[in-house]
């Protein structure tokens, strides 16, 4: 096998140390699982199929693999099967044991075979399948290759079998069933819109592939593939958006530094909002920061945009690029050999050649676009020069400047119940929605250190206005002088007068929509503060359960039933409380009380202090730039101005819209 031979020579130095620093090096992934997948809650967790998925995408990328199916198997594992070329499973002569244990088996082995593609395994988080192995407490790879079918069982990444030759076949491909390990997980429940959400992101960006995923669960299934590929994806994200101009479809190539083709993709279009929502990714990665790739095509559009309409008569001078970013929907996608990743997430794309690339390609594709379609120039242009005019009339409005200052250096609004410490070491920001549970919050909270700034029902929505009605909107102003770190570009993480920022909304739909629409806020005006972790989601109660003078509180469904299953062999005193059978609380035949708790306004203060406030019990969610991402994504298709698929949207995701508590 010519290709083997050719995998292990390039190799040859990452399989010199002795084996036995190999399994210290799979060990070291138990140790420290944190290190190699980020955390050990959800995220993590999810971050095991993602890896698996990432490998067959590199198959993909390779151009052997064009269906990927991800299973969630009725007992909690997880299966990814693939019609790539299958993992190698000769004999490698060096290590004398099979390729497939190596990969499988040993620390950064996967990644690193085949140097002439682009990876998106090798990336971000790229640790390797072994990681994965190493992590769970079974695993079992089936490879199809060379027309034998081979078999190797793990757990705890140690093979507990030999590779074995289990059958004939015609196809290739590679089938991978992980059990996450309980020991390692704080969850191994593994969430099908987590999952879907980045199987259709894969399918959006290689059209080639075809994925399946299906819940064995609760026989929940999808299958993404997307000829129309960035196309498809633009128009899913402006779905709820009055679209003014076709989507407009660039590709093209140059030769990397690496000597390995970067190829490039961008699709972009104009909605009538006032946003810019620009997507971009690198080997399939999401470059949140964005980098080379990002700046080559803004400064090709400002270039090409300007260039055709002064040439064109539709301008006199040059507009700002500012301008031309009003509306623009748009998703970036290149591919290169060897990225480099830098930034605080390490999502931001440093290979400087890039640049020069991009913006070449787009300044020569988009000049033949616009002169092909006048008609749809003369729509950008247009747009473009309103959104100008209203950038000069601000301008020139004084008032702006005025309402601007007054936002950074005015008192303190009058409805924020300020805590006595100035240390941002120790203080917090509670932001509350509506009055009642403000007043609540008010009672209930530490005073030395716990700020309460109620904000009523639902805040206006920062991706659909523009910056003037931002300013001056009531509800935002006292976000922002509250916090005291200034406004968008010139905000300053390190002067919040709070060390944490904590958002509480009820753990309802409503709840979650105006959590969405805060965290847009913060998204796209205070976003250090994310990067910096200092903003979180309070985790409130939904049930208090009562057995004589006994009080417990449960965050979900499980914990719940967990409590009532321990009260009951306790044996306590029941109750003296009598239920009515149709109206909570509800009383089971052993005198637990179940009450559930609609809102927060419903909590007396003691109670919101004991369950959602006191640091010492309360659990609190860290978002990070990822669901702030996310957020501003689903709320284009929540908050678009057409309210039909609005509706659509929110009857087929209901689940994924609460879900959001991320
Ligand atoms: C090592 C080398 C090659 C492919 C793979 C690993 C591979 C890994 C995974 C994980 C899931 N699906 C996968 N498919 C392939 C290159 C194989 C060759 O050169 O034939």
């Amino acid at each position: 096998m010519k290709e083997e031979i050719d995998i292990i020579k390039s190799n040859h130095s990452e399989y010199s140390e002795e084996s036995i620093k190999v399994l210290e090096g799979l060990e070291a992934v138990r140790l420290r699982p944190a290190m190699y997948i980020g955390d050990i809650g959800e995220r993590g967790l999810h971050h095991l199929i993602h890896e698996v998925v990432d490998n067959s995408i590199d198959e993909t990328l390779a151009g052997y693999c064009k269906n990927i199916s991800v299973t969630i198997n009725a007992d909690g594992s997880c299966t990814v099967e693939d019609d790539g070329r299958g993992i190698p499973v000769g004999i490698h002569p060096e290590k004398n044991i099979s390729t497939l244990e190596l990969v499988m088996c040993t620390l950064h082995a996967g990644g690193k075979f085949d140097k002439n593609s682009y990876k998106v395994s090798g990336g971000l988080h790229g640790v390797g399948v072994s990681c994965v192995n190493a992590l769970s407490e079974f695993m079992e790879v089936i490879v199809y290759r060379d027309g034998k079918v081979y078999r190797q069982t793990y757990s705890e990444g140690k093979p507990t079998s030999s590779v074995e030759e289990i059958g004939i076949t015609d196809k290739t491909g590679t089938k991978v069933t992980f059990l996450p390990d309980a020991k390692i997980f704080k969850t191994t429940k593994f969430k099908y819109n987590r999952i879907a959400d980045r199987l259709r992101e894969l399918a959006f960006l290689n059209p080639e592939v075809t994925i399946t995923i299906y819940d064995e669960r609760d026989n929940l299934k999808d299958t993404f593939h997307y000829e129309g590929g960035l196309i498809d994806f633009v128009r899913y994200i402006d779905e709820a958006q009055t679209v003014l101009t076709n989507p407009i479809f660039i590709k093209g190539n140059a030769n990397g530094n690496s000597g390995i083709e970067t190829q490039v993709e961008i699709c972009f279009q104009y909605n009538a909002g006032y946003t810019e929502n620009l997507i971009s990714y690198v080997n399939n990665i999401n470059t949140i920061e964005g980098g080379t790739h990002v700046s080559g095509f803004r400064s090709a559009l400002t270039r090409t945009l300007n260039n055709y309409a002064i040439n064109n008569k539709l301008i006199k001078e040059p507009l700002i690029g500012d301008d031309f970013r009003e509306g623009l929907t748009g998703i970036i996608s290149v591919k290169l050999a060897e990225p480099q990743f830098e930034g605080q997430t390490k999502t931001k794309l440093g290979n400087g050649e890039v640049e020069g690339i991009v913006r070449t390609i787009v300044n020569e594709k988009l000049a033949i676009y616009l002169d092909e379609n006048p008609k749809e120039a003369k729509k950008i242009i247009d747009k473009a020069v309103l959104a100008s005019e209203a950038r000069i009339a601000a301008r020139k409005s004084r008032e702006l400047v005025r309402r601007k200052n007054a936002l950074e250096n005015s008192t303190l609004p009058g409805k924020l119940a300020d805590c006595s410490s100035r240390d941002p070491n120790e203080t917090e920001l509670f932001i509350v929605e509506g009055d009642s549970a403000g007043g609540s919050a008010k009672q209930g909270r530490d005073r030395r250190f716990q700020a309460i700034l109620p904000i009523k029902g639902k805040i206006l929505n920062v991706q659909k206005a523009r910056l003037t009605k931002i300013l001056e909107n009531e509800e935002i102003k006292a976000i922002f002088t509250a916090i005291g770190g200034g406004f968008n570009d010139e905000f300053d993480s390190t002067k919040s007068r709070y060390g944490k920022i904590i958002l509480m909304a009820d753990a309802d739909v409503d709840g979650s929509h105006i959590r969405t629409l805060l965290l847009t806020l913060f998204f796209m005006y205070m976003r250090q503060l994310i990067f910096d972790g200092k903003l979180f989601i309070a985790q409130p109660p939904l049930y208090k359960l009562k057995k004589g003078k006994k009080e417990f509180y449960a965050y979900n469904d499980a914990e719940r039933d967990e409590i009532i299953n321990r009260l009951r062999l306790e044996k306590l005193p029941t109750s003296q409380q009598i239920s009515e059978p149709e109206e909570e609380p509800t009383q089971t035949k052993d005198g637990i009380i179940i009450s559930r708790f609609k809102g927060l306004g419903e909590m007396n203060p003691e109670q919101l202090w004991e369950t959602t406030m006191n640091p010492d019990t309360r659990t609190l969610l860290q978002v990070t730039i990822e669901d702030a991402t996310k957020a501003a994504i689903i709320f284009q298709t929540l908050m678009g101005d057409k309210v039909e698929p609005r509706r659509e949207f929110i009857e087929n995701n209901a689940q994924f819209v609460k879900n959001l508590d991320v």
